[in-house]
């Protein structure tokens, strides 16, 4: 259920086709920021670096690989206005991720944004950690366990649940996942948490009943529109409807 205290609801269309124009093509259909998903999207090195200024419409945020360092900091410095840090499993990971956001002396980020050699003014270090955003992702049972020192842990701004690896590290279904409201369920433990922490709580949700679902829990992030889904979904209803004519 949602709390007068928390954030106001964003909502987040991504990106998986791993190309500037759909990413720019997802930065304008109206949603408050665009993920572009390096860990299952078909985003690498280059077409991140290639992709961020494009989608320039809202602000990016890049789902790196895994909770590397250098995988961050590339991301950063392409220009993303933040991270999403898969499978970050208790709060020494979380903390990990979070100094790679961050120049000393908050975090361990080295300098080098890629914005200069595009002739673009830089950030300077202390707005830059002021205005980065790390999310890390509780996807799995000993996340879930420790999902407090997670949504605490320095630097954290979003906690941010997979529902499907979670799902099937817990033996469930997303849809069980999401209809279940018994006391304990993991998406009210990640929710409770961050409200404990002052931390953003996000979901993946890829579609809208999901993402009611997920807001009305109290997720206050919901990634809805994925550019794969949108265009199978849309292409065949109309070509199932051009059949008729
Ligand atoms: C998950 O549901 O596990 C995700 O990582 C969403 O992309
Ligand atoms: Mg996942």
């Amino acid at each position: 259920m949602s709390d007068a205290t928390d954030p106001p609801l964003q909502i987040a269309a991504w990106s998986m086709l791993g190309t500037p124009a759909a990413a720019s093509l997802m930065s304008r259909i109206g949603a408050d920021l665009l993920v572009v998903d390096a860990q299952h999207g078909l985003f690498d090195d280059a077409s991140v670096i290639a992709s961020v200024p494009a989608a320039s419409a809202v602000p990016v945020h890049v789902r790196v690989a895994s909770n590397s360092a250098s995988l961050i900091g590339r991301a950063l410095d392409a220009g993303a206005a933040g991270v999403i840090v898969p499978m970050v499993q208790d709060g020494s990971e979380a903390a990990a991720a979070a100094a790679a956001t961050r120049y000393p002396p908050l975090g361990e980020r080295s300098w080098g944004p890629l914005a200069a050699y595009r002739g673009e003014p830089t950030t300077a270090p202390d707005d830059a950690n002021a205005q980065v955003s790390c999310a890390v992702m509780v996807e799995t049972a000993r996340a879930i366990a420790a999902v407090d020192d997670i949504a605490r842990a320095p630097g954290v701004d979003m906690v941010f649940v997979g529902p499907f690896d979670l799902a099937i590290a817990l033996g469930t279904s997303v849809a069980e996942l999401l209809a279940d409201h018994s006391p304990g369920n993991p998406l009210d433990a990640v929710v409770e948490a961050c409200r404990r922490a002052g931390t953003r709580a996000g979901a993946f949700a890829g579609g809208l009943d999901a993402a009611r679902a997920l807001a009305d829990r109290g997720f206050t992030t919901v990634a809805v529109a994925v550019d794969t889904q949108l265009i199978s979904a849309a292409g065949s209803a109309l070509i199932a409807e051009a059949r008729s004519i």
